[in-house]
């Protein structure tokens, strides 16, 4: 399938999703975010996949909702149209893991976007910021939620009510990013760790995606049993009996995902 905003690739088991409108910074108009939508429901259901990452430019991941969109739209119009819900939200339903991989800018909504996927890895000049405060607007996708569970009250509060932008080094002291590579390789090195995690056991892989997703949404005691609940499961997996000899017979693990 060919898309007008982004570029769809497959590297052996990991699919690649470029956003692609260059003119505006990839910002995040209704035409990207249900394109968006139908590659990620599409890379979902393949089973040759077993990972995705989402990219942008080196200039830009996403610099945010399309303003020019946007602008002239009513109460009435958001929120009929189910605006933001509608057509942004597929990063949060897909169960296969996403990793964001982010160049340049990533504001407002990008960096919302950004931080719906599982894991965030950043190039040297990765900007992120929540500027909505400076349009007249809240943010609308997780900017005051996700934030501030990644990186607490205190720099979350800092950064919804100034606008300001906090680099790459700043996002992985803070703990909204995971992993920092220089600009030009931060695809590459990201295809590479998400080729990784695609040769692992797929039922664990979801399992452990959605453990991990579990603990934003319970009790520590709840999810402790969900995931005790899990692993048990797991013993139900012939990948669990590979994995496990393969570790006594000093050899790599096949596994066959089931
Ligand atoms: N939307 C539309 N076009 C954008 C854009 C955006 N967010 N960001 C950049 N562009 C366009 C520019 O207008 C320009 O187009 P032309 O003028 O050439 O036609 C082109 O991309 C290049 O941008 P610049 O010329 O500005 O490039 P610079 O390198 O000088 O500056 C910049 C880069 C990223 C610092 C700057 O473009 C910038 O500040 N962009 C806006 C960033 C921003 O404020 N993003 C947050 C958007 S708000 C909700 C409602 C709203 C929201 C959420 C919920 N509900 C109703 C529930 C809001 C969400 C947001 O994301």
């Amino acid at each position: 399938m060919s898309y007008n905003t982004l570029i769809v690739e497959t590297h052996g088991a990991v699919g690649l999703i470029r956003m692609n409108r260059p003119e505006a910074l990839n910002a995040l108009s209704f035409e990207l975010t249900s394109e968006l939508t139908e590659a990620l429901k599409a890379l979902d259901a393949d089973d040759a996949i077993g990972c995705i990452v989402l990219t942008g430019s080196e200039k830009a991941f996403a610099a945010g909702a399309d303003i020019k969109e946007m602008a002239t739209k009513n109460f009435s119009d958001v929120y009929l149209e189910d605006f933001i819900t509608a057509t942004w939200e597929q990063l949060t339903r897909t169960r296969k893991p996403v990793i964001a991989a982010v160049n340049g800018y990533a504001l407002g909504g990008g960096c919302e976007f950004a931080m719906m996927c599982d894991m965030m890895f950043v190039g040297e000049k990765a900007k992120f910021a929540q500027p909505e405060i400076k349009l007249g607007v809240t943010p609308g996708a997780g900017g005051t939620q996700r934030l501030t569970r990644f990186i607490g009250k205190a720099k979350a509060m800092d950064m919804n009510l100034t606008g300001r932008m906090i680099d790459a080094d700043e996002a992985v002291a803070c703990g909204l990013a995971s992993r920092k590579f220089p600009v030009e390789t931060l695809v590459e090195e990201t295809l590479k760790v998400a080729a990784e995690i695609a040769a692992y056991s797929r039922p664990t892989v979801l399992a452990v995606k959605e453990a991990v997703n579990r603990s934003y949404e319970t009790t520590l005691a709840e999810g402790v049993r969900f995931e005790r609940r899990l692993f048990h499961g797991m013993f139900g997996t012939e990948d669990q009996k590979e994995g496990m000899a393969a570790f006594i017979e000093k050899r790599p693990a096949n596994f066959k995902n089931r």
